[in-house]
């Protein structure tokens, strides 16, 4: 087939390569621990950034230049997209990708013919992905750029648009589980609110918990073996977005009980928005068991919104693989890069060099945080500093031998209390040296 893209394959060249355009770190099939980096870290490309996104911003309009433009039939179009993301996949070695319904098959106000867009698409995908053996990570609907879904989707005020969702989130997840995806996404894109003046806010959240679960019974019914995901974010389009965190998320599907039917998938930006750290939001999802997936960005510390940036902190995405490996991996999921080009890269080139940033960053994080485990440096520091809850006073306490009582007693012949350093310059020093 003709090539879309002038760049050739991207090969791995090492740390010392001159190649503008090689992998320093991102070394697929190198064994770290017990398994080969790309089994770590199951990159993924996000269809929507890569293939639809143009650049455009509340300023001013689109500035990508594509091979694509100027395909004026929307199949003809979706058609030359599929070409180009699984040429763009290939060359990058990247083993998977993720999409909204409407990234990869026209919109329309008709559904059937929406429906039917989908369904041509998916014939086009699944021949791709058997050509190649590229896979499909997580598959989704867009249920908020629609004017339809003006007031929410779920939670909308109006009862038809919950209806018109439902059928929207039956027939991605159809295709989704058509084209062997291994997990599906539900991010609540206007599941919010802007003003309490208008908003029943205990009905949107039960209805919420309801679409739910309607989803949960029909992936059964289906028999779709993927992980429901749902993809925490505080605010951006709505100002209360209700899946704010990842705390807030596992509060309410153990309310609704569908705690065992859905994981979280974190987005690192949106973590950021919501106050949090990236590793916080890995580690409340890891700790609970809940943790599914990742979109791999970064925000700016400057900008109070969601920049969807290609992550090259390597601070950040340490941190988010030690909380990986500590999880035992991240698969079924993996890492979608979630993040789109500044406006002013516009050249189609400068999609290669954000995923080789993207790759190379969590590569090298994952080689390190692997070193930082196996060394067990802050593990040991953590078992030491949480030594009194293995005997004595804290072992009872865990094994449920003593109440307040008992404790009013200990504590009265136990004055002098010995407090021990945090130690969180020292620890950070450690930290430095490995990176
Ligand atoms: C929006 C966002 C979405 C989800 C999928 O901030 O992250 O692209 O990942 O709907
Ligand atoms: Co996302």
């Amino acid at each position: 087939m003709e090539q879309i893209f002038e760049t050739g394959t991207i090969a791995y060249e090492g740390k010392d390569s001159q190649t503008p355009l090689a992998f320093r770190f991102y070394d697929r099939d190198r064994m770290v621990g017990d398994k080969p980096m790309k089994d770590h870290l199951r990159f993924s490309m996000s269809y929507w950034h890569t293939m639809t996104g143009g650049g455009d911003d509340p300023f001013g309009s689109a500035t990508m230049q594509r091979q694509w433009d100027g395909t004026a039939d929307p199949m003809a179009l979706s058609r030359k997209r599929a070409d180009a993301a699984f040429e763009f996949m290939t060359k990058l070695g990247l083993d998977y990708f993720c999409f909204h319904d409407v990234d990869v098959s026209p919109e329309s106000d008709d559904l059937a013919r929406r429906e039917d867009n989908l369904d041509r698409m998916a014939d086009v995908l699944e021949e791709k992905m058997a050509q190649t053996g590229i896979r499909l990570l997580w598959g989704t609907t867009n249920a908020f750029s629609h004017p339809r879904f003006v007031h929410g989707a779920s939670t909308s005020c109006n009862a038809d648009v919950f209806a018109y969702a439902a059928a929207q989130v039956k027939k991605a997840m159809d295709v989704t589980h058509r084209l062997g995806g291994e997990n599906y996404v539900f991010w609540g894109g206007r599941e919010g609110y802007e003003t309490l003046l208008n908003t029943d806010t205990a009905l949107e959240l039960d209805n919420l918990g309801r679409f739910l679960t309607m989803a949960a019974e029909y992936k059964e019914k289906i028999g779709f073996k993927g992980q429901l995901l749902i993809e925490p974010k505080p605010k951006e389009p709505t100002k209360h977005q209700y899946d704010f965190d990842t705390a807030t998320v596992i509060g309410f599907l153990r309310k609704y009980g569908l705690e065992d039917h859905f994981k979280i998938n974190i987005e690192a930006n949106h973590a950021t928005l919501a106050g949090h750290s990236f590793e916080h939001e890995l580690n409340m999802a890891r700790i609970n068991g809940m943790l599914g997936s990742i979109d791999a960005n970064q925000g700016d510390p400057q900008l109070g919104w969601d920049t969807d940036q290609f992550p090259s902190d390597l601070y950040m995405a340490v941190a988010a693989m030690i909380e990986v490996l500590k999880n035992g991996g991240i698969a079924p999921g993996g890492l979608n890069f979630d993040a789109k080009l500044r406006r002013p890269s516009m050249k189609p080139d400068d999609l290669f060099h954000g995923y080789v940033l993207g790759m190379d960053t969590y590569a090298r994080a994952l080689e390190i945080a692997h070193r930082i485990l196996e060394d067990g440096v802050f593990e040991e520091f953590v078992a030491r500093r949480y030594r009194s809850w293995t005997e004595g006073i804290g072992r009872q306490i865990r094994d449920g031998a003593v109440g307040f009582e008992e404790l009013a007693a200990y504590a009265r012949t136990n004055p002098a209390l010995d407090q021990e350093s945090g130690r969180q310059e020292y620890l950070e020093g450690i930290l430095n040296r490995y990176i």
